[in-house]
């Protein structure tokens, strides 16, 4: 399906759906339509049983300058909470249930900081520059900066960018660990797409239930993280992917996943 502020593609052969936000002239800033447009284009690889791995990206210049300025300045405090403008549709990409990656080149700030945030993995090109500048504007950050930034970079960090709207370097941020990697601007798609692809190659359940413990890691105290991980892993047990990885390992030959 064609979306007005998206590019999206997906590889039945490997498994890998790509989201690519498409309004370079606003570097990619978080309309309704886009936000809208992201839902729907998230609630389909939800749904299509052969998507293994999905990748968010942007453009060259950027991943995404943040809520649409232009868009939400004139709103009022009653509208934003009773129609719960912008939020609606903000928390779905961290709902996702497939593994997403986001593959971050130039500007990630604002609520695009914060939508790399709600991704699984973030690989960065060499140009990244990350932030959330939003105190600059007399607000502050709306969707989860000053949470999934400080468990991701820890309070000291997180502090001084939010209080001081400066924003942060791929190094900075790979130093910090807000990133998995970074990678030459012109290998980023490359570099996501080989990681998409791996991911996409495993059993499916046993990677959705991966990405759902280390999340729960964010969520819980330690002991339940634990039992709650023991769980999945005993439940994995009842897969024929279980037992044709384990075949094979001891066969010493390729696995061949059914879910896959
Ligand atoms: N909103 C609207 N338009 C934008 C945005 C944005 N966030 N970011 C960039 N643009 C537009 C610019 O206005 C410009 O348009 P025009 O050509 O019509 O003037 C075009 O994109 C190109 O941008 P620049 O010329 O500014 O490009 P530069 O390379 O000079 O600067 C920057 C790049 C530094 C990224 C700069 O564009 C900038 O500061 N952008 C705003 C960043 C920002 O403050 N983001 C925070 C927004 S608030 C937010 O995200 C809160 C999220 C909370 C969500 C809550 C949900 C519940």
């Amino acid at each position: 399906m064609p979306y007005e502020t998206l590019l999206t593609e997906f590889d039945e052969d490997t498994g890998v759906a790509v989201i690519q936000m498409n309004r370079p002239e606003a570097l990619n800033a978080l309309s309704e339509a886009m936000m809208n447009d992201l839902t729907s284009a998230l609630d389909r690889c939800d749904k299509e049983d052969k998507v293994g791995c999905v990748i968010l990206t942007g453009t060259k210049k950027a991943f995404s300058g943040g809520a649409d300025i232009k868009e939400i300045k004139d709103k009022t405090f009653p509208e934003s909470y009773y129609e719960d403008f912008i939020s609606r549709n903000w928390e779905r990409t961290a709902r996702l249930r497939k593994p997403i990656i986001a593959a971050v080149a130039g500007y990630a700030v604002g609520g695009g900081c914060e939508l790399a945030l709600m991704c699984d993995i973030i690989l960065a090109a060499d140009n990244a520059k990350f932030g959330q500048p939003e105190v600059r504007l007399g607000v502050m950050p709306g969707a989860g900066g000053t949470q999934r930034l400080a468990r991701a970079i820890g309070k000291s960090k997180t502090m001084e960018l939010c209080l001081t709207g400066r924003l942060m370097d791929a190094a900075e941020a790979e130093r910090f660990g807000l990133v998995s990697r970074v990678v030459k601007a012109e290998d980023l798609m490359d570099e996501a797409r080989s990681l998409a692809r791996t991911i996409a190659s495993m059993p499916m359940a046993g990677a959705m239930m991966t990405k759902e413990a280390v999340n729960y890691a964010y969520e819980t105290p330690l002991s339940q993280g634990i039992q709650f991980e023991r769980r999945l892993f005993q439940s994995l047990f009842s897969t024929a992917d279980q037992k044709e990885g384990m075949d094979a390992y001891v066969e010493k030959r390729s696995a061949h996943f059914r879910d896959k």
